[in-house]
């Protein structure tokens, strides 16, 4: 497939994504949204990959929705074509992990696509933020809930209200991010981790994301029936009979994805 606004490849056995806007600081315009789609969905349907990095540049992971495209649009306009809903969605419709790599600027959309991501690695010069207020609007593709979530409601709020960005460091501290690595370093980094992720029992693996996921969709009694139920899911696999027979035998395992 030919991409005007990513690139793609895949490096072993993860899928590698990167937003290609640079000059426009990966600004992500209905076109590269509609790339992206594309991109994991044809990642997802491909059996040779087995969790997938999505990253941007050194400089810009994303500067949040093109402003220039959305600038004009009115309200009937956008609310009847449910404007730049539909391919978002495939970046959370995804059962596959997928890393989001982010160095400099994750903004607006752009720290709303982060946070779709599993989770996050940071190169040491991320910036998140949302600073939709200070355009006039409020974040639209999950930033009021997620960041919330993540970071509590008092550093959510004052992020969400005055636009304020958080440096690398601050939003490990605060659980926005699971590591900061250096940023020269961050695409290997991030690449090694989700190889790691592909090399285990992908059906297991799937299984273990959507209980992860469950936690923020439940209370803590259904979630926890959930992720017994999940568990107990695991022992119908073949896998779980390998992982466990090849710890005895102390060897490495090798898992047939059945
Ligand atoms: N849109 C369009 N162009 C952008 C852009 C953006 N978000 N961000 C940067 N650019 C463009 C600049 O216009 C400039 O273009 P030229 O003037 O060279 O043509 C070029 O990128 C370089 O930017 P700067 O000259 O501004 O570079 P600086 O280093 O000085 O500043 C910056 C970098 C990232 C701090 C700054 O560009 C900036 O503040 N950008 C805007 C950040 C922002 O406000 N983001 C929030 C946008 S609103 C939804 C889904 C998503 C959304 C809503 C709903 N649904 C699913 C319903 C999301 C909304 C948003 O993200």
């Amino acid at each position: 497939m030919a991409f005007e606004n990513i690139t793609v490849e895949t490096r072993g056995n993860v899928g590698l994504i990167a937003l290609n806007r640079p000059k426009a600081m990966n600004a992500l315009c209905a076109a590269l949204i509609a790339e992206l789609g594309q991109a994991l969905n044809a990642f997802e349907a491909d059996d040779a990959v087995g969790a997938i990095v999505l990253t941007g540049s050194e400089k810009a992971f994303a500067a949040g929705a093109d402003i220039k495209e959305m600038a004009e649009r009115g309200y009937m306009d956008v609310y009847m074509s449910n404007f730049i809903t539909n391919g978002w969605e495939a970046i959370t419709k995804c059962r596959k992990p997928i890393i989001a790599a982010v160095s400099g600027f994750a903004l607006g959309g752009g720290c709303e696509v982060a946070m779709m991501c599993d989770f996050i690695l940071a190169g040491d010069n991320a910036k998140f933020g949302q600073p939709e207020i200070t355009i006039g609007t409020i974040p639209g593709a999950g930033g009021t809930q997620r960041l919330t979530r993540a970071i509590g409601k008092a550093k959510a709020m004052e992020m969400c209200l005055t636009g304020r960005m958080m440096n690398a460091a601050e939003a490990e501290c605060s659980g926005l991010v699971s590591r900061v690595v250096p940023v020269a370093e961050l695409v290997d980094e991030a690449v090694k981790v989700a190889g790691k992720i592909a090399s285990l029992s992908r059906p297991i693996v799937m299984l273990c994301k959507e209980s992860v996921n469950a936690a923020f969709e439940t209370g803590l009694a259904q979630g926890i029936t959930f992720e017994r139920r999940l568990f107990h899911s695991t022992f119908a696999t073949l896998d779980q009979k390998e992982g466990m027979a090849a710890f005895v035998e102390k060897r490495a395992p090798v898992f047939q994805n059945k």
